[in-house]
């Protein structure tokens, strides 16, 4: 089994450019705080700008050092450089997926209630799941319902792999999240630059709380 760090760092393609981060700076930021965990998550590019921004953040990232996960695109996934996928309720089914990628890539599955959780844990096909909006977010279009501290305790009942909880993660809340059973907090606009403090700092800032 896969052990996931406790904070898992998303870099989104949209909500990097809503805050006027190049995606280098922000990866930068990111390796200077020591993430060995994060996903890239790119909506809209075409395939050809998702491998070659991949391909830049391998750079920074390099293979067997960093974990970097490509959101949605499983076909991209060996191309890309990856070291796996992760992949949402509306993209591939997971068993279609992994029989895409095969044993060795990761695969993780988001899913936004119990039941669901539980459907994707039948497939079998998931190195890791995750499970949200925890909490209110406006990171996604569309978000579902939250499910708050009480969907994460009862998403840590149902399974024993490495859970993620996502969706209007902060510094603040984080340790509560981690107490009601999940492995990881996967963060998006929380460690966007704030008040004076770039991402790295907000990184350290994260990594503090979760201790
Ligand atoms: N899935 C559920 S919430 C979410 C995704 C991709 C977005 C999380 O972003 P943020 O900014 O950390 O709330
Ligand atoms: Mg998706």
């Amino acid at each position: 089994m896969i052990e996931l760090p406790r904070l898992y760092p998303i870099l989104d393609a949209d909500a990097l450019a809503r805050a006027g981060v190049p995606l280098s700076a922000a990866a930068h930021a990111l390796r200077d705080a020591g993430v060995r965990w994060l996903q890239y998550r790119d909506k809209r590019a075409s395939d050809a700008e998702v491998v070659e921004r991949m391909r830049g953040l391998r750079a920074i990232f390099p293979a067997g050092e960093v974990v970097l996960l490509l959101n949605d695109r499983v076909e991209l996934c060996s191309r890309a450089g990856a070291d796996g996928v992760h992949i949402g309720q509306e993209d591939m089914a997971p068993k279609r997926a992994r029989r895409i990628l095969g044993p060795e890539w990761l695969l993780g599955v988001s899913t936004h209630s119990v039941g669901q959780l539980r459907a994707a844990l039948k497939t079998g096909a998931a190195d890791y799941l995750a499970i949200g909006p925890v909490f209110t977010t406006g990171s996604k279009n569309n978000p579902d319902p939250v499910v708050g501290l009480e969907g994460v305790r009862a998403a840590r009942a149902l399974t024993r792999l490495p859970l993620v909880a996502i969706g209007g993660i902060t510094g603040e809340n984080a340790r509560e999240v981690i107490e009601a059973g999940a492995d990881s907090v996967a963060v998006i606009s929380g460690l966007l630059p704030e008040d004076g403090k770039g991402m790295a700092q907000r990184v350290r800032d994260f990594l503090a709380f979760l201790r």
